[in-house]
């Protein structure tokens, strides 16, 4: 398993349209996997193709909600619960909407309000190309449609208002220019 690097906006590749998989093959599976080790490594609870570079219709998932303690006075374990969606689509979602303070690993260390749905129905298919279909709520649902946005070349500043927006993006370029002439 490879850790892979991440594109950071402001860069063109993020704003590519990711093309549906064709077929869910071992190729495809190694991706998944670098996927997942490359987001555990940042860490994220999400991660799409396109913030590695491939424009294609797949995205990791785990929201790594700390387990119990193995034992008493021991440190809890990370309970380990990835889930990979492989060109997902959204069927419905919740007149219902909620604001979460939303992160991304392409735009690090900002952060801010998104209004979306709280519970959408949801079709992809797995690591080893099975259909599903299920309703999702919680940070799970928010996290999707982070995730499902960066699929269509959309990052979530882009759901902000003009002038957070605005201070989103020349942060990012600020910072962009410090790493290169370091
Ligand atoms: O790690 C991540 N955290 C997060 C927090 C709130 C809403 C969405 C996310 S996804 C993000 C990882 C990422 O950038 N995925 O594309
Ligand atoms: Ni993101």
């Amino acid at each position: 398993m490879t850790i892979l690097p991440i594109i950071e906006a402001p860069d063109p590749r993020l704003r590519v349209i990711s093309e549906p998989v064709a077929v869910v093959d071992d190729g495809l599976r190694a991706l998944m996997d670098d996927m997942l080790a490359t987001m555990y490594d940042a860490p994220g609870i999400g991660l799409a193709a396109i913030q590695v570079g491939v424009a294609k219709r797949v995205l990791v998932i785990d929201l790594q909600r700390r387990g119990e303690p193995a034992a008493e006075g021991e440190e809890p374990v990370e309970v380990r619960e990835p889930r990979y969606f492989v060109n997902p689509e959204i069927v419905w979602e919740s007149d219902e909407v909620g604001a979460y303070n939303e992160g991304c690993l392409s735009v690090p260390e900002l952060f801010g309000d998104v209004v979306r749905p709280l519970r959408v129905r949801a079709k992809w298919l797995d690591y080893d190309g099975a259909p599903h279909e299920e309703e999702l709520d919680g940070l799970l649902a928010t996290c999707l449609q982070h995730e499902m946005d960066h699929l269509k070349g959309i990052l979530f500043f882009d759901h902000l208002s003009k002038l957070k927006r605005d201070m989103i993006v020349k942060k990012l370029t600020k910072a962009k220019r410090g790493k290169l002439a370091a």
